[in-house]
């Protein structure tokens, strides 16, 4: 098994500075070192240049940053694509959520029906119409779905598009009014803390492999790092309270190891800026020793 990973240092879907610093946090959170023995093989394929763009927002929309991130996401589509193409698992860290566009947008070169695991405290699922705040971040899994800005949901051609029944939503605690008609309207399978609480993670987890199992042939794992409690990931753009724990986020990770459907994935948001002494880091470097088997005995 050989393993790509890939920074995508890009902090242009939302306000706060510094998590255009997530990938230096995670790979000095130690990546390298944890995955070694759970591949045959790593390559570090580096970081995609972003730059330092100055803000503008689209006069049409209010979008900020559209251009930047349409050019920026296609950077990365075509770099996932060739990692996929080489049968190589891509790994790729963020960056704010964004940047899932250009991931999902290169997977899907490859994927007639991929699945998408969104661990994440929103739903991500904002059009220009319903966005509270302008920011891209609230809208990637709204444009893998096809919808929103042309400029990003033509990012992977127009024939890439995910769909709604192949998306689970785990974590989610904070939805605006437009993304809980989206969820209603495509009947998107959303496991909101009141099921995790409820359920308990175990089952949550079942029931989401058995949901993706047979009718997907490729899953992607995109985790927003506020998907956790800010208790244990603080530094986060965008925190929200009562999330899942750490522990809960491990076994998560373990079920995914033992079910075997995870193709690609991706850990996001991550911002030392506003972190505590790498906390956040070191625990997207856990969870990934988890997701790719690592165990005690
Ligand atoms: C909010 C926040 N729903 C928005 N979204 C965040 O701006 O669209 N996503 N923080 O991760
Ligand atoms: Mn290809
Ligand atoms: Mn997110
Ligand atoms: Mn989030």
């Amino acid at each position: 098994k050989k393993l790509s990973i890939l920074g995508m240092p890009m902090d242009l879907g939302q306000l706060r500075r510094g998590v255009d610093m997530g990938p230096s946090a995670i790979r000095y959170a130690g990546i390298n070192e944890r995955l070694n023995k759970l591949f045959n093989e790593i390559e570090d394929l580096g970081d995609i240049e972003v730059g330092r763009p100055a803000v503008k927002v689209d006069s049409d929309t209010g979008l900020r940053n559209l251009e930047l991130i349409a050019d920026k996401t296609k950077i990365l589509a075509e770099k996932v694509d060739q990692v996929v193409a080489k049968d190589s698992f891509p790994l790729i860290l963020g960056g704010d959520h964004s940047i899932a566009i250009g991931t999902i947008a290169g997977l899907l070169q490859h994927y007639q029906n991929l699945g998408v695991i969104w661990y994440d405290a929103h739903g991500d699922l904002n059009t220009p119409e319903t966005s509270p705040s302008g920011n891209i971040h609230g809208m990637s899994l709204a444009v893998s779905l096809g919808l929103g800005h042309p400029m990003l949901t033509e990012v992977g051609g127009e024939t890439a598009i995910l769909k709604s029944e192949n998306i689970v939503i785990i974590g989610a605690r904070s939805l605006d009014e437009g993304e809980r008609e989206l969820i209603k309207e495509k009947g998107i399978k959303v496991y909101t803390m009141h099921e995790i609480d409820r359920l308990g993670m175990t089952t949550v987890m079942e029931e989401t492999i058995n949901y993706l199992k047979g009718k997907t042939d490729g899953v992607h794992l995109s985790l927003d790092l506020d998907g956790l409690d800010p208790n244990d990931a603080p530094g986060v753009g965008t925190p929200v309270m009562g999330g899942i724990s750490y522990r809960e986020s491990h076994l998560a990770m373990e079920m995914l190891a033992e079910s075997n459907i995870i193709t690609s994935a991706e850990f996001v948001e991550v911002n030392p800026i506003l972190d505590e002494k790498n906390k956040t880091a070191t625990a997207a470097v856990a969870l990934m020793g988890s997701l790719f088997g690592e165990k005690l005995l």
